[in-house]
């Protein structure tokens, strides 16, 4: 299951308490204040892993709590630090800190593969009664407490990290697409809202050279007042560097299609609209053969004038303009990087 929202707690540990002891052996009388040292307590850290993909297995606003430390004992010994504990997330989790009066601060953005960030440092350990013999007060008695830690409620949010990111109608083709570009293997199927939840998959352009493309759930008009499956899973391409535009060359009115997954868009976050992009026809094998280029040109010709802009012409099922497709859009990453 995808999950891409969840809260939990953390807690660093608390650091070991210093202790107060003094030296007891045979034939030395009045030995010396010997209390060691509490140990430190573990810390809540976060790691990115490129491969999870799902924040599910923190879904149940659990405690994580990392180890205290031990507390010091006689003989000068430091008492055992904490372990830490590792909160490992997929990459391009955002983690907020919700404060007791529900205000959040962002504490990181995940975005690196073994990227480490301390969520909660463990407490310092307390000084043993060692630390603070003088020579006018050769027998302290007092030693310090470990530092006691705090809960924290934090927030999860994953927005995936990919190049391009898919925009079309439902059944417009965008999973057929992942599937012939990449080794992905979405759902696909003839009625709208197949794809349920994104799905990323690596597009490779050469031996050295490839790309991560975004596949999310179809979008109608009014997504942004929660039409279809509303705007949720937008924030999944909210970071890609470019976006595609996936029409369907058979639709009533391509144009208006494209121009109203536009301003859905727009809606969500203006910023959207000043990504980089591409408009691609997908499915012109469905076109009898005698008529496609004059379809094609012609489409292509409504968007020129309107919108100023080219279009791509691709069938994922003949395979046809796959190939330039994958090529532009990596030029148009690497632009745009
Ligand atoms: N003939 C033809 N059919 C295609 C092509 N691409 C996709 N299809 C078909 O169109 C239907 C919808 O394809 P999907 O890839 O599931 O469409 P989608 O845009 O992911 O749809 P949602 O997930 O519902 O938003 C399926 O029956 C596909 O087999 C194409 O290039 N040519
Ligand atoms: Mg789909």
């Amino acid at each position: 299951m995808f999950i891409d929202y969840a809260k939990i707690r953390i807690r660093a540990g608390h650091g070991g308490d210093g202790v107060v002891s003094f030296r007891r052996e045979k034939f030395i009388p009045k030995g010396g204040p010997d209390g060691g040292d509490g140990g430190r307590g573990g810390s809540v850290i976060a790691v990115g892993d490129t491969n999870a993909n799902t924040l599910l297995s923190y879904r149940f606003n659990k405690l994580y709590k990392a180890e205290n430390g031990v507390c010091g004992a006689g003989s000068r010994k430091t008492g055992r630090s904490g372990a830490d504990i590792v909160l490992t997330l997929p990459l391009g989790t955002e983690i907020f800190e919700i404060k007791e009066d529900g205000s959040k601060v962002k504490l990181a953005d995940v975005t690196d593969h073994q990227e480490q960030v301390i969520l909660a440092k463990g407490g310092h350990g307390g000084k043993g009664n060692c630390n603070f013999a003088t020579p006018t007060n050769q027998a302290p008695r007092h030693a310090t407490q470990g530092r006691r830690t705090q809960e924290i409620e934090l927030e999860l949010v994953l927005k995936l990290m990919a190049d391009v990111g898919l925009v079309g109608f439902p059944n417009a083709g965008k999973s057929t697409l992942l599937s012939v570009l990449s080794a992905a293997h979405p759902k696909i199927a003839d009625y709208e809202f197949t794809t349920l939840e994104p799905m990323l998959g690596v597009v490779q352009v050469s031996e050295y050279q490839h790309f991560v493309m975004a596949d999310i759930p179809g979008i109608i008009e009014g997504a942004h007042i929660g039409k279809g499956l509303g705007h949720q899973f937008l924030r999944h391409i909210q970071r890609t560097s470019i976006l595609l535009y996936l029409i369907d060359i058979d639709s009533e009115d391509p144009l208006e299609a494209y121009q109203t997954l536009r301003s859905e868009l727009y809606l969500y976050d203006s910023f959207m609209d000043k990504k980089p992009f591409n408009i691609v026809l997908s499915k012109i094998d469905t076109i009898p053969e005698e008529e496609r280029e004059a379809r094609i040109a012609k489409v292509a010709r409504i968007f020129k004038e309107t919108t100023s802009q080219k279009v791509v012409a691709i069938s994922a099922v003949s395979g046809v303009g796959l190939d330039a497709l994958k090529f532009q859009l990596y030029k148009q990453i690497q632009e745009n990087l």
